[in-house]
């Protein structure tokens, strides 16, 4: 049992010593190359939406860790199993590692825009894992023809050292070297021409455990389908609209921040967040009018979507005549007064408020195709997601929080409500036990596109409460109490939640 042990683990510590390497070579290069990355990608495409959905609600944002880690895992028995074929015979083990590493290679292939070139990484990986296992199995059965330092205790525990250091070495390389990378450029951003009203000062200090009023660039939700997150040279970034046009137009960065800029208070909302889920964010964005840009081209008649690309060959589609309507709809290069964060879409995104993130806010967008519904479908939409999906009226309960405990007596229930392109939040009501709707008091306005925070000062008396809360757009619509779950366009419903009053 014991040598057994001491051949799996063999076969991780060489399965270890070629990922970590090849971790720090993609680093290097190009981060998404790294085999494990490649097939954790290769996963998440293949994924059936109900089971990406049910990642992202049990696992939230770390869903992208648990994944890695889960392949991981996996890819770690059977580097565990090569090490007892190894015990056999080195190139039993030795074999399965190639096998593991070719699969990682097909799923670095199989990423849209790979180059034979990406295949560095795995090929790496397979030639020091196998070297690392090949060195293993000498030193464990103590080769005779080896030198003074081969065979026996001392050879094993030197191979051991050596390559556990590589694999530490190659691994956090690899993470410093993609940390690095991902401070953005520093880049002076022109001011707006038509810049936005100074936000009030919202309820914040208020309303201990409310959501602030604007979320820092830090705390903003992300949600996208990478792992790593692409680095562009805003140098080399160029933006084209081509399809139903009447001229192919190419943009360069200083092409785009030469063009007249809007600034806009804008709260994002993925169309994956449940009720009182935590996908939504409000943010001072800075832009380029996606009908300026588009104007340039010149829109012919057929369209009915644009379909944005990112620099991946990832596809998002938007209805054109929402994004045309006269909402403001823009090419953002800046969120709360800095160029975007990497991980937000660095140099340009793409921002339309009233519309749910996945058909409408591109990150890394470097291509505008003007076509039909019909001619071109986009990444979501293969996966049977809506094309036309408005964010919904809804209502969030921030504090307390659900199952708290909290003293009797003045209770302060607090949160945020959004209404997106329906002239913001008018009202929010609370019910408590199902009692009759209390209006609730607001926070300042930010805007027909920003969310608004709201509290309600409850009298609470001893026991299990339920609280519920709603609220009404600008425009007069109400909330729907409907329940849906988020597939294909939207959760709805509302946001109740149990406390017990002590
Ligand atoms: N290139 C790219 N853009 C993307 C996505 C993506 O997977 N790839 N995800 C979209 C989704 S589903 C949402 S909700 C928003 C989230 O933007 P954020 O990560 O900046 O909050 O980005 C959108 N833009
Ligand atoms: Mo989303």
């Amino acid at each position: 049992m014991r040598t057994r042990l001491t051949w799996a683990a063999y076969g991780v510590l060489a399965t270890l010593a070629g990922l970590g390497v090849a971790h720090l070579v993609a680093a290097l290069t190009v981060a998404d190359t790294s085999p494990v990355l490649a097939v954790g990608s290769t996963v998440i495409d293949l994924t059936p939406t109900p089971m990406k959905d049910w990642a992202i609600e049990r696992f939230g944002t770390k869903d992208k860790t648990v994944l890695v880690g889960s392949v991981m895992a996996g890819v770690l028995v059977l580097a565990g199993v090569a090490g007892l074929l190894a015990r056999r015979r080195t190139r039993y083990g030795a074999g399965l590692l190639v096998v593991l590493v070719a699969i990682a290679a097909g799923a670095v292939l199989t990423r849209p825009k790979a180059s034979v070139l990406d295949l560095g990484p795995s090929a790496v990986a397979a030639v020091v894992a196998v070297l690392a296992l090949v060195w293993l199995a000498r030193e464990q059965t103590g080769a005779p023809e080896s030198d003074a330092a081969g065979g026996g205790r001392r050879g094993v525990l030197l191979a051991i050292g050596a390559l556990s250091a590589i694999a530490v070495v190659g691994g956090l390389g690899g993470r410093l070297v993609n940390k690095l990378r991902l401070r953005p450029e520093d880049i002076d951003l022109p001011d707006a021409a038509d810049p936005a009203p100074a936000l009030p000062k919202g309820l914040d200090d208020q309303v201990p455990g409310i959501t602030e009023f604007r979320t820092s660039n830090d705390d903003f939700y992300r949600v996208d389908t990478r792992l790593d997150v692409p680095i562009i040279d805003s140098g080399d970034w160029t933006l084209t609209i081509d399809g139903d046009v009447d001229r192919k137009v190419t943009l360069s960065f200083d092409d785009l921040l030469a063009m007249p800029l809007i600034e806009r208070d804008i709260t994002l909302t993925c169309v994956s967040n449940s009720v009182g889920g935590p996908y939504v964010g409000g943010a001072r964005w800075l832009g380029v009018r996606l009908t300026d840009v588009l104007a340039l081209a010149g829109v012919g008649s057929t369209a009915d979507q644009i379909l944005s690309t990112d620099v991946d060959g990832m596809t998002i589609s938007t209805p054109l005549a929402l994004a045309t309507d006269g909402r403001d709809a823009m090419l953002a290069v800046g969120m709360n007064g800095e160029a975007l964060p990497r991980e937000h879409g660095f140099p340009v995104r793409m921002i339309v408020p009233g519309l749910y993130g996945f058909i409408s806010a591109t990150k890394w967008v470097t291509r505008l195709t003007l076509t039909t519904y019909d001619d071109k479908k986009a990444y979501w939409t293969d996966r049977g997601w809506a094309t036309d999906a408005p964010i919904k009226i809804s209502t969030r309960i921030d504090t307390p929080k659900a199952l708290a405990t909290v003293d009797k007596g003045d209770v302060v229930v607090g949160g945020v409500a959004w209404a997106q392109e329906r002239g913001g939040i008018q009202g929010v009501q609370v019910s408590i036990d199902g009692g009759a709707w209390q209006d609730a008091n607001l926070g300042p306005d930010g805007g027909n596109d920003y969310w608004r925070q709201w509290f309600y000062r409850w009298d609470a008396p001893s026991g299990s409460h339920r609280i519920s809360a709603r609220a009404v757009a600008g425009n007069g619509e109400p909330q729907t109490a409907v329940r849906a779950e988020p597939f294909p366009n939207g959760a709805s419903g509302l946001h109740e939640l149990i406390v017990d009053v002590a």
